[in-house]
């Protein structure tokens, strides 16, 4: 099969000093951060909806990239597709890739021909994967574009939706295991509402947990090990998604008993435009035990929408690895580039510079966060701030053992309490200097 990529070359490390632009600056696959190489902390993935599908349309104009991979049937650019994608992979040096269903294969007049379309895709996407040696992080099913899925899928007032979304999901989770997938997503694609006045709130969360359940046994009774993803996202395209953000998530799994299975994936944009920071969710999935993996991208501060563009926001990746590495890593997650090229970056160079530009952005903020780190005045400083919980007081706080009238007695007997500063300037400054010095 010839290259659909011809003049780009393989992309190889060349150090910062480089004026290569097709070169990797700071992300050195092999090279070891704390004993491990850069490739497995990362775990980069392809995500192929905006690379190999999306092409720039939007609500103002058509599409500006070329996506049609050199033919006009649908199936046999689907094909060409997965040769493509495989190339493209190969020649970033990235390990996995993300999909949902339709992505990979166009839905037929019928589910019967839509699976079968979908099993001829993905016998070619294993052996492309064996061949070029990548794995599939997750899959994921496409239950918001089609019309039917208008009011929701897992969430739609209409049974027989809720039943069409279970087929397609049971055929999506078969085909994440066929292909060896480390996960499994559900982003809540239309599981939300536009008004409370036309909607059964209590009925629709409960069958989508309903929905996530029936999926769950039956991935673990075709022998699926990994692990089950939720994507926060507070709106877009309903107005109140239901899986708002990494707490209303934990929430529901919990509320649920969906929280052994289930971990999060949290993406950079969808955090931000739930009003927090992409550290903020990640550090709430971290200490709850639902760290699982990231969609990696940025928003605009300016835009309230998902603008999904590749991260080159040193601060952001920088504080996204400190709460990586403070997880002990990926077990089944990885960074999977949810993001796209602007329509405005039309050429397939553009797409290699987005994906370099957001791998070299992370792999530094990987590199900056061990530096973090390993100097611990960060750390240490947060460590003393609550130092006092160590004492006596805060120990029989801590295991339950001192009543609030004891409290209260103590407190009479203390005095006014002087507490110390936050020092917050000094921290943001040194770590400007850790950063920049
Ligand atoms: C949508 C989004 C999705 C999920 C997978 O905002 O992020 O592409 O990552 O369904
Ligand atoms: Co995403």
């Amino acid at each position: 099969m010839s290259e659909f990529y011809p003049t780009i070359k393989k992309i190889a490390y060349e150090g910062n000093k480089t004026d290569n632009p097709l070169a990797f600056r700071f992300y050195n696959p092999d090279e070891l951060i704390a004993g491990k190489s850069m490739r497995d902390h990362m775990r980069f993935a392809m995500s192929y909806w905006h690379t190999m599908v999306a092409e720039g349309s939007d609500m103002f104009g058509v599409g500006t990239l070329a996506k049609k991979y050199g033919s006009s049937d649908p199936m046999e650019q689907a094909r060409n597709k997965a040769h493509a994608a495989f190339e493209l992979m190969d020649k970033l040096d990235i390990d996995y890739y993300c999909f949902h269903d339709r992505d990979i294969a166009p839905e037929g007049s019928s589910l019967t021909e839509s699976n079968k379309r979908l099993d001829e895709i993905t016998d070619l996407l294993k052996d492309l994967q064996q061949e070029y040696k990548k794995k599939l992080l997750w899959g994921t099913a496409n239950m918001f574009s089609n019309p039917r899925y208008a009011h929701g899928a897992g969430t739609s007032p209409d049974v027989d939706v809720f039943a069409f979304a279970a087929a397609q999901a049971k055929k999506a989770v078969e085909l994440t295991v066929k292909l060896g997938g480390e996960g499994y997503t559900f982003w809540g694609g239309r599981e939300g509402y536009e008004t409370l006045l036309n909607t059964n709130m209590g009925l629709e969360l409960d069958n989508l947990a309903r929905l996530m359940h029936m999926v769950k046994d039956y991935a673990r009774s075709i022998g699926f090990k990994g692990d089950f993803y939720v994507e926060p996202k507070p709106k877009e395209p309903t107005k109140h998604q239901y899986d708002f953000d990494a707490s209303t998530v934990i929430g529901f799994l919990r509320n649920y008993g969906l929280d052994k299975d289930f971990k999060l994936n949290i993406e950079a944009n969808h955090a931000t435009l739930a009003g927090h920071s992409f550290q903020h969710e990640l550090r709430l999935a971290r200490e709850t035990g639902f760290f699982g993996s990231i969609d990696a991208n940025q928003g605009d501060m300016l835009l309230g929408w998902d603008t999904d563009q590749f991260p080159t926001n040193i601060y952001d990746t920088v504080f996204a690895m400190y709460e990586l590495l403070k997880a002990g890593g990926f077990t089944n997650g990885g960074l999977n580039f949810d993001a796209k090229t602007r329509r405005a970056s039309n050429t397939n160079e553009d797409i290699f510079y987005s994906y370099i530009a957001g791998m070299d952005t992370f792999a530094l903020g990987l590199k900056m966060a061990q530096k973090i780190i390993d100097d611990g005045r960060i750390d240490n400083f947060v460590n003393e701030r609550y130092a006092s919980w160590n004492n006596e007081l805060g120990q029989k706080i801590v295991k339950g053992q001192i009543s609030i009238a004891e409290l209260e007695k103590y407190a009479l007997g203390m005095g006014d309490v002087k507490v110390g500063s936050g020092r917050q300037e000094y921290l943001e400054a040194i770590l400007n200097s850790m950063l920049f010095g």
